[in-house]
């Protein structure tokens, strides 16, 4: 499976317009000469994807402890299924829906994403999972929200790492509702085409591919539609260093480091930092934040 990825890479894809926009349309124009595959979107162009190995064993998932390799050892005890996320506030819709319920309603495609932490490092990521928007159309978004909220399972008995006061748990996130209907949002559901494995945040977790990867929040039980902007783990644990936004960009840096260049994971001893790109190379946001301050609105 893993050698497939590059063959998913054709010149459309490396225009900046290549990704999102081209979805349906290529779709469309591609279905009939039957090369469906080759339409998927691919976010990082000339780069492959890190290995399995690589995307499974260095982590950020601190209910299962603070260090890199502690998800890959703790995560195993988690229950995925059954699996519900409540949709709520400001929905036509409310209700406690089922993971299979979703699965069923949505259509998972394949998006290879550059992937930023905060801490200056980096991955190329294999994701399957489908678009937040269609989640959110399903359960039909009231006029009135405009944020939304997300909550990762609070589960002491099998989450070792709630035990320590790190952050005041569950872990909540929260978007503006325009960025959660992106196109580029999607809720992961898999790897390399397998299901998502614990320590990523099974059974689905968001990724924003243009924002600091703690936006991207795990193991999802609980969205909300809001007329306000919601409370955010890091921006609460420390609002100085952490942001609502939180958009990639390296010209911000943090209070204790520089965010203008990335340490590639699996680049080896010796690879060279990487310069970071302005919205992590996702430059088709900028309109999401026209007229803003992004130093002030970090
Ligand atoms: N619930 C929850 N979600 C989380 C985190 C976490 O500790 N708990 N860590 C975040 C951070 S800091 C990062 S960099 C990414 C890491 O995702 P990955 O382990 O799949 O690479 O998950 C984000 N989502
Ligand atoms: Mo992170």
């Amino acid at each position: 499976m893993a050698h497939r990825w590059k063959n998913d890479l054709t010149d459309a894809d490396v225009t900046p317009m290549g990704a999102y926009l081209s979805r349906r349309e290529v779709m469309a124009g591609v279905a009939g000469l039957g090369l469906a595959s080759m339409a998927a979107p691919v976010r990082a162009a000339g780069l492959s994807p890190n290995s399995w190995e690589e995307i499974t064993s260095y982590n950020n998932y601190y209910e299962f402890g603070t260090g890199k390799e502690d998800p890959a050892r703790n995560a195993g005890s988690l229950t995925t299924k059954p699996w519900t996320v409540k949709i709520d506030g400001m929905v036509d819709k409310p209700g406690d829906y089922s993971f299979d319920q979703i699965m069923q309603a949505m259509t998972v495609e394949k998006r290879i994403y550059r992937f930023r932490c905060v801490e200056a490092w980096s991955m190329v990521i294999p994701w399957n999972g489908f678009e937040l928007a269609d989640l959110l159309k399903m359960a039909g978004v009231q006029s009135g929200a405009k944020y939304v909220a997300f909550e990762t399972l609070y589960r002491p008995e099998e989450m070792p790492g709630l035990r320590y006061p790190v952050l005041d748990w569950p872990y909540v996130e929260g978007l503006r509702l325009d960025e959660a209907m992106h196109p580029l949002t999607i809720m992961a559901t898999g790897l390399y085409g397998k299901p998502l494995p614990n320590q990523n945040g099974a059974p689905l977790r968001l990724v924003v591919p243009w924002k600091y990867g703690f936006k991207s929040i795990k193991s999802i039980v609980r969205i909300s539609l809001t007329s306000k902007q919601p409370p955010t783990s890091w921006n609460k644990a420390n609002g100085r260093e952490y942001g609502f936004y939180s958009n990639v960009n390296p010209k911000v840096d943090h209070p204790r480091w520089s965010q203008a260049s990335e340490r590639a994971i699996g680049g080896g001893l010796f690879a060279k930092r990487q310069d970071t790109l302005m919205f992590n190379g996702y430059d088709e946001v900028a309109g999401l934040y026209a007229g803003m301050d992004l130093s002030k609105f970090y």
